[in-house]
């Protein structure tokens, strides 16, 4: 559990969330001192730590309560939640604010030869993603008997390697889907960053404070960005 006076905040420590998160930290006020191999970064002017971890783990350690906040993309956020609940782990949390970076989307992609009369056309069918519990969720919800296939990496090369009919993956711009010959058919989740607070009600007074002084300066840097 985080039992610091300082406000623990868990942040990607590598990766396309992590330069934004730490822009918005040092907009609102917070100096940091990173020094690129740590795992812990302090504040040299706010009761503030950072946790540099992988997106995977962020989730959990606002969840835990071992971090009191923390920047994560919600496909991760969501995935996360419905693994653990699944697994009668603690899943619970609360979003301070949706951000506006790390805009993407979930999508079912198939290869540009296959026959595709929407959704159905998956019956029977594996698809490859890193999202399991998202994509199984989402067949419940169509009534479609398809399996999800875990794949950690190299989600789109799956159909062309054999190892699935289909994907389910991040898509921005589209290029990658399109390098590999597949075609974006159906999104399953719109995602963004957003911070989050751990719900157990465990954040003591000074940082309960502390949170709600800085969040009217994040309202501010959103403002002025629109
Ligand atoms: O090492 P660590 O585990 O921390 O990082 P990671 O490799 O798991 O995550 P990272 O840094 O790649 O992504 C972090 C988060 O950024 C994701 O969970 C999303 O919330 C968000 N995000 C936004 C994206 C993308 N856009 C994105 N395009 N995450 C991944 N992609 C990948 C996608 O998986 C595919 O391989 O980019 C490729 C597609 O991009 P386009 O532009 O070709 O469509
Ligand atoms: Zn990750």
């Amino acid at each position: 559990m985080s039992n610091s006076n300082r406000l623990r905040i868990a942040v990607q420590k590598s990766g396309r969330l992590s330069d934004d998160s730490i822009a918005l930290l040092k907009a609102i006020g917070i100096k940091l001192n990173i020094r690129d191999r740590l795992l812990i970064a302090h504040s040299t002017n706010q009761p503030i730590d950072l946790l540099r971890v992988r997106d995977d783990d962020i989730p959990g350690l606002v969840m835990d309560g071992v971090c009191d906040l923390g920047f994560i993309g919600e496909n991760e956020l969501e995935e996360k939640m419905l693994e653990r609940k699944a697994a009668g782990k603690p899943f619970e949390y609360e979003v301070l604010r949706r951000l506006d970076y790390g805009g993407c989307r979930l999508s079912i992609a198939v290869p540009n030869e296959m026959k595709y009369d929407g959704i159905q056309s998956l019956e029977g069918k594996k698809v490859a993603t890193t999202y399991p519990y998202l994509l199984e969720r989402y067949f419940k919800d169509q009534g479609i008997n398809a399996k999800a296939v875990m794949l950690q990496g190299s989600v789109e090369v799956a159909p062309r390697a054999g190892v699935a009919d289909a994907i389910c993956d991040l898509v921005s711009t589209g290029a990658t889907l399109e390098a590999n010959g597949l075609v974006e058919k159906d999104v399953i989740f719109r995602s963004k960053a957003v911070l989050i607070k751990r719900a157990d009600g465990e954040l003591s007074d000074e940082k309960e404070t502390l949170v709600n002084r800085l969040m009217p300066r994040v309202d501010g840097v959103l403002l002025a960005k629109e």
